[in-house]
């Protein structure tokens, strides 16, 4: 049996043979860059685009200091700290290749519920020019409808009477960049890496309501100075399994406690708007552009949209994971059908990109078996996702008279996972979602009103007064009601003219 070393920093010399490590001095790297939220994706992502920079270029001021702000960030910051923060990307081909590569970007971790002062320091402090975000959609506490940031939620409230002990994002936000103000120095740019339109509108939007209520001259001091580039973010980056421990163990003689696997596919559109600086990505691929807003609404309303429609649809019909719903034929035709019908006459073109080559490489990355990735993953907090990623697309097509019968099926869906929180054979679902008990007490009322989901105001705006939506919306809930067999439904979409 092979021997198997830890992943640590005094043992990196010895993987050099069998696998590609950080050929720069880390002792050495300043930390540039805070990033909250350190999952999957900040890893297979901004990490590892910074990772290739201090390789190929050597540049060393854009070490990322991770930062949790949850009690749940613990067990990821405990792990990396045990091995130097250095972890392994794995990344998987369609083809069965793996490639593995020792990242060392991340040389810090420090979560804000141990000590909320710290974090608030190492933003202030001169070296952070950049703070990255990937807070989830749910974390930039937007109203989904509106769109407005949402002061009654009762952590927002806590943080603004309690600057020096935020739980939230637009708390540390706003105090670090109070210090920095009050002792001279550029602010940092806020970055934000999720998957929601104009992330960086958004940002700005959101932290200027908070700081407007907590500090409105600050505020005005943060709408002046502070940049919020917006960017379109993309690589399928799947839950880390047991077996993707064991693989290393087995074939690369390494323990590792978390990798990060992913797919090949990596692209990272970003908007060229920074206060402080910021480091060379487009040395290593990343694009830098004037305007973002086409590509990020073509990755959200096709890839996004792309995997709830089969995240949903296929969670009931009793599918677990992308490439096992997309190697259905009728899954695969379901969804070149939403994305040719619905989601793109309501794009705006992209230069240099041929949708329908996008929608080819989208259903060819779907297709990859060696991902494996959960509907659960793609499930998850669907209340945050779904009214930008396909409600938006509906009330579009509804305005111009397009069609909107597949992402119908799709709400219809949504209406009874939410209520049952079973497949078509009764099997349970794992679902995860913020929402979880209103979306539940909201659908189990569609016996009595059809359109008892849709009344859910906040996430469907005024859809239950449109007539076109609603009287197809009841037909499709209640015949998913009378027999949960999607499939039939699914068909029924799409032969009906
Ligand atoms: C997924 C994304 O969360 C989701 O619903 O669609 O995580 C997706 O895999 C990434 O945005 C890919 O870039």
């Amino acid at each position: 049996m092979k021997e198997t070393i830890q992943l640590k920093q005094e043992n990196l010399s010895r993987f050099a043979e069998t696998m590609v490590v950080p050929t720069y001095d880390r002792s050495k790297v300043k930390t540039g860059i805070v990033h909250i939220g350190v999952g999957g994706f900040h890893r297979s992502h901004e990490a590892y685009y910074t990772n290739a920079l201090m390789n190929e270029t050597g540049t060393l001021d854009w070490g990322i200091c991770g930062v949790g702000l949850r009690e749940g960030d613990r067990k990821m910051r405990d792990i990396l700290k045990d091995q130097d923060f250095l972890y392994t990307l794995i990344v998987k081909h369609p083809d069965g290749k793996v490639e593995t590569q020792v990242m060392g970007s991340i040389i810090d971790f420090m979560l804000s519920v141990d000590d909320p002062m710290a974090v608030i320091d190492k933003m202030a402090n001169e070296e952070t020019k950049i703070v990255s975000l990937t807070i989830t959609e749910g974390g930039y506490n937007f109203h989904p409808a509106t769109g407005e940031f949402m002061l009654d939620n009762p952590d927002v409230q806590h943080d603004l009477v309690n600057p020096d002990q935020p739980k939230l994002v637009f708390g540390f936000l706003t105090a670090a960049l109070k210090k920095r103000r009050d002792s001279g120095l550029p602010p940092f740019t806020v970055q934000s890496c999720d998957n929601v339109q104009h992330n960086g509108d958004m940002t700005k939007k959101m932290l200027l309501a908070f700081a407007g209520k907590q500090d409105p001259e600050l505020a005005e001091w943060i709408e002046a100075h502070v940049k919020f580039p917006n960017a379109m973010v993309d690589r399928i980056t799947p839950v880390t399994t047991p077996d993707d421990i064991e693989l290393l163990k087995t074939d690369f003689g390494i323990l590792d406690g978390w990798p990060c696997t992913c797919e090949p596919f990596c692209q990272w559109v970003i908007e060229d708007n920074f206060s402080n600086g910021r480091p060379e990505w487009e040395a290593v691929g990343a694009q830098f552009v004037l305007d973002v807003t086409p590509y990020e609404k073509m990755k959200i309303r096709l890839l996004n949209a792309g995997h709830s429609v089969l995240g949903l649809l296929g969670s009931i019909h009793g599918h677990e994971t992308i490439d096992g719903a997309v190697s259905d034929p009728l899954f695969a035709k379901y969804l070149r059908a939403f994305m040719d019908a619905e989601a793109t006459p309501v794009l705006d073109a992209v230069e240099g990109i041929d949708l329908d080559v996008y929608k080819d490489s989208l259903i060819e990355r779907f297709s990859n078996p060696s991902i494996k990735d959960g509907l659960a993953r793609i499930c998850l907090e669907s209340s945050a996702k779904l009214p930008k990623f396909l409600i938006a697309t509906i009330n579009e097509n509804l305005a111009t008279g397009g069609s909107i019968k597949y992402a119908t099926l799709v709400i219809a869906a949504w209406c009874l996972y939410s209520d049952k929180g079973v497949n078509r054979h009764g099997d349970a679902l794992d679902i995860v979602d913020e929402m979880k008990d209103e979306l539940r007490r909201a659908a189990e009322g569609t016996g009595d009103d059809a359109l008892a989901f849709l009344r859910i105001e906040s996430l469907f705006g005024d859809l239950a007064g449109n007539e076109r939506f609603t009287t197809l919306y009841t037909e499709m809930v209640n015949a998913i009601y009378e027999d949960p067999d999607i499939a039939r439904l699914m068909e029924k979409s799409l032969a009906d003219i």
